[in-house]
C-alpha cells in the first residue's frame, strides 16, 4: 500500500489504497474460470487493487507468486492452495512480514492455524457424501454388484481427497457398490477423457462413473460415446461443480446427478478483507452455500445460471 506496512499494522486504510495479491491455481476447469471471473469482478466492484497470478496448477508457481506479493508488501495475500501440503515455509514468511493470508476454495494441512486468517470454501467431504447418497438411493434395490469408476481430482488437492472420502464412507453402506478403479484426471476434461478411455478397456462392465468435477465427467462422456455406449444410460455419471456445461449435459441426460460446488467466492473474500482492514477478526472457517441437481432441476435452473 501507499504508506508501506500492511493493513493489520497501520489501522484501517481507505479501500482504494489497499493492495491484495491473489495466487490462483490455474485455469483447468469451468469452475476455475468462473471462480477467477467472480473474484476479479468483486475487486472491481469494491475498488480494491488486485494483483493476480495463474500458477498453471503448479505449487512452485503459487509459492513464487506469494513470495513476490510479500516482496511488494501487499496488504493481504489470498490463494487457493493447489495441494494441501508444503505451505508452512512460505506462510511463515508472510506471517513474519505481517501480511495476513486468506485461504479460498481449497485448504492446507498446516497444523499451525495462525498461518491464515480464514478458510473460505466448500465442505468437500459433504459434497462426496451427497454424491454417494444419490448412488446409494439409485441402486437401493439392486442385488447385483455395481461397478464404479472414480475419476479423482488433482492428486493431493483437498477437494480430491475429501470428495473421495465422503463418497467412500456413504457407499460403504451397500456392499454391492464397489469402486473397481480410481485414477486422477487432474480436474481437466482431457484428463477425464484419457482416463475413462483406459479404464473402460480394463473394466468393460462398469455401471457408473463418479467424477470429482464436471469437466472430467464431460471428458468421460466423450470417451463413452467413442466406445459406442450411451452416457447416462449404459454408464451413469455423477459429478461435482454444476457449471453450465455440466448442467447442460445433465439436462440432456448424459450426466445423471450433479453436486453443486459454488465458485462465487468473490463477495465473501472482499468481506473478509475489509474486516481485516478494519482490524476485526473474520470467522476462521466460512462454508459456502450449495445444493444438488437432478435432471429436472437442471432443466429448471439452466436459464438463470450465471456460470
Ligand atoms: C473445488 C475446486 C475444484 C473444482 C474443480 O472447490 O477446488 O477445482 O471442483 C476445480 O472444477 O478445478
Amino acid at each position: 500500500g501507499a504508506d508501506g506496512g500492511s493493513a493489520a499494522e497501520g489501522g484501517p486504510k481507505p479501500l482504494d489504497e489497499l493492495v491484495v495479491g491473489f495466487a490462483q491455481v490455474g485455469a483447468e476447469s469451468g469452475w476455475r474460470t468462473a471462480n477467477t471471473k467472480d473474484i476479479q469482478a468483486a475487486f472491481e466492484e469494491a475498488g480494491i487493487e488486485l494483483k493476480f497470478s495463474d500458477a498453471q496448477q503448479k505449487q512452485e508457481n503459487q509459492i513464487k507468486a506469494i513470495r513476490s506479493y510479500i516482496q511488494q508488501q501487499v496488504d493481504v495475500i489470498a490463494f487457493s492452495p493447489v495441494v494441501e501440503t508444503g505451505w508452512d515455509a512460505v506462510l511463515n514468511e508472510a506471517k513474519a512480514a505481517g501480511i495476513p493470508v486468506v485461504l479460498t476454495d481449497r485448504a492446507v494441512d498446516s497444523k499451525d492455524e495462525s498461518l491464515y486468517v480464514s478458510f473460505l470454501g466448500s465442505d468437500f467431504v459433504l459434497e462426496g457424501e451427497k454424491a454417494g447418497q444419490w448412488v446409494l438411493d439409485e441402486y437401493a434395490d439392486t442385488t447385483e454388484p455395481v461397478e464404479i469408476i472414480q475419476l479423482e481430482g488433482t492428486t493431493g488437492a483437498a477437494p480430491a481427497i475429501d470428495r473421495a472420502e465422503g463418497f467412500a464412507e456413504v457407499i460403504a453402506e451397500n456392499p454391492n457398490l464397489e469402486v473397481v478403479a480410481s485414477q486422477t484426471g487432474d480436474f481437466t476434461r482431457a484428463g477425464g477423457k484419457q482416463v475413462t478411455e483406459a479404464l473402460l478397456k480394463s473394466n468393460p462392465g462398469v455401471d457408473l462413473i463418479y467424477a470429482h468435477n464436471d469437466d472430467m465427467g464431460l471428458g468421460a462422456i466423450e470417451a463413452i460415446e467413442a466406445a459406442g455406449l450411451v452416457p447416462g444410460e449404459d454408464i451413469k455419471i455423477v459429478t461435482v461443480d454444476a457449471v453450465k456445461d455440466g448442467m447442460q449435459a445433465l439436462a440432456d441426460g448424459k450426466i445423471n446427478f450433479i453436486v453443486e460446488c459454488s465458485p462465487l467466492l468473490g463477495a465473501q473474500l472482499i468481506e473478509i478483507i475489509t474486516q481485516v482492514n478494519d482490524g476485526e477478526t473474520p470467522e476462521k472457517r466460512i462454508v459456502t452455500e450449495e445444493t444438488t441437481f437432478t435432471q429436472e432441476q437442471a432443466i429448471e435452473a439452466l436459464p438463470d445460471r450465471q456460470y
